[in-house]
């Protein structure tokens, strides 16, 4: 079952990954939950162990051996994050716990330094929660207002309706790169120029985006950019906000505590430089260096293969979903990435879930923490199948069989 993309040994991949070889209820796992987490190559398991068998201490304070080699191991991690997503300087690069904490971040940090009333903040209708309400929480605190740009039935972002939006109010544009719930990728470098124009930063939420695309920040313009560790086949509780260096310079600390400071007395503290202002207490060290051999294991296969692959899964997935009658596919922009949303008639999502699970089909139900999206189409929740590097179309026909036993029970 090897893909035909350029010598893409999908069942070579498959190997690299000990948990894709587990059965649940006596049935192979199909995973497609990629978009909630993705699953760890033996790459990024292995150099976690290495971590505490042979390089661990605390990082940045130590002078002796062990620190010494922790804080190499961890700044070499910090480097690979910086040249993923091309960004000039790896101090640019700021160790977070994922996205939602590096969003938060910048609301709270830039937020409360720059907001004032009268002034705007934009986001889509199809941001995740995590980029809805640390914006709420600030524009509460600062008397700033939230505007909120459309999408299309498809799923498409309303640039016309974005653009009559960013005015001379406008300080920031948050919005995502790809949308969880539907799998939309935004033309994000189009939504910068608008920003541009009237002077506006712009926050990109790069969650979905940078397990299945090669990201360059530089070429965008970004001026933040945010990722998790977990999607990206790396460990949970890492991820990275990129900034542009003059914004972070001058944007104050978000939390205060050890490694963040220079100097501290009762009478002034100063602060450390980037990127230890914004990386208060101690990191999480293995999990640093465990996204570094993850940035390591995708960068070696190459995103050009991996997104051809998954779109041809993606589109296999598209077709043989939309050929049955029941199926409602919730999202259908032209250019997406690795996530098809759908509901199955009347049938709850939690249901097909339930069912499917006992196939052995692992996706995600429920409102995929996009509430404002689930009502944009007027349902309650849908049923999700996200795909990663190492899915296949066999998979997918998994995932139809299955369906067809959801559609047996029901008596549809
Ligand atoms: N979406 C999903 O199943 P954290 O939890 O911080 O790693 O990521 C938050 C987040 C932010 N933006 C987008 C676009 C996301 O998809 C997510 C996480 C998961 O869709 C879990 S809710």
């Amino acid at each position: 079952m090897t893909s035909v993309n350029g010598g893409y040994d999908v069942d070579a991949i498959r190997r690299d990954f000990p948990i894709l070889g587990e059965s649940v209820y006596g049935k192979n796992l199909v995973y497609l939950d990629n978009g909630a987490s993705a699953q760890k190559p033996r790459a990024v398991i292995d150099s976690l162990a290495h971590v505490y068998e042979a390089e661990y201490a605390n990082v940045h304070r130590g002078v002796h051996y062990m620190s010494q080699k922790a804080t190499d191991a961890m700044e070499a991690a910090r480097e690979k994050a910086r040249a993923l997503i091309n960004a000039e300087h790896a101090h640019e690069a700021i160790f977070v716990r994922g996205a939602t904490e590096g969003i938060n971040l910048v609301a709270s940090s830039w937020g409360r330094a720059n907001l004032a009333p009268g002034d705007e903040i934009v986001l889509s209708v199809m941001e995740h929660h995590s980029n809805i309400v640390p914006w709420q929480i600030v524009a509460e605190q600062t008397g700033a207002a939230i505007r909120v740009a459309p999408i299309s039935d498809e799923g498409v972002l309303d640039m016309d309706a974005l653009e009559a939006l960013i005015g001379p109010r406008t300080r920031m544009v948050a919005i995502t790169h790809v949308s969880n719930a539907l799998g939309t990728v935004v033309p994000v470098a189009d939504a910068i120029r608008l920003a541009r124009r009237v002077g506006a930063l712009v926050l990109l939420d790069g969650c979905q985006a940078v397990p299945h695309m090669a990201v360059d920040v530089r070429a965008l313009d970004a001026d933040f950019y945010v990722f998790s560790g977990h999607k990206l086949y790396g460990p949970s509780g890492i991820g990275v906000l990129y900034g542009k260096e003059a914004l972070l310079k001058a944007m104050p600390p978000y939390q205060g505590g050890g490694e963040m400071i220079e100097s501290v007395t009762f009478e002034k503290t100063t602060y450390a430089g980037l990127p230890f202002k914004f990386e208060a207490g101690t990191p999480h060290i293995a999990g640093a260096i465990g996204l570094g051999a993850a940035i390591d294991y995708v960068t070696g296969i190459g995103f050009e293969r991996i997104a051809a692959h998954e779109n041809d899964v993606l589109d296999y997935a598209t077709e043989r979903l939309g050929a049955l009658n029941s199926v409602r596919l919730i999202g259908t922009a032209p250019d997406k990435a690795a996530i098809v949303s759908f509901n199955l008639e009347d049938v709850h999502p939690h249901d097909v879930g339930t069912i499917l699970d006992r196939e052995g089909v692992a996706v995600r139900t429920g409102h995929h923490c996009a509430q404002p999206v689930m009502d944009r189409f007027d349902v309650a929740a849908t049923v999700r199948a996200s795909f990663g590097l190492y899915n296949t179309r066999h998979e997918v026909d998994a995932l139809v069989d299955a369906l067809g036993r959801v559609q047996e029970i029901f008596g549809r």
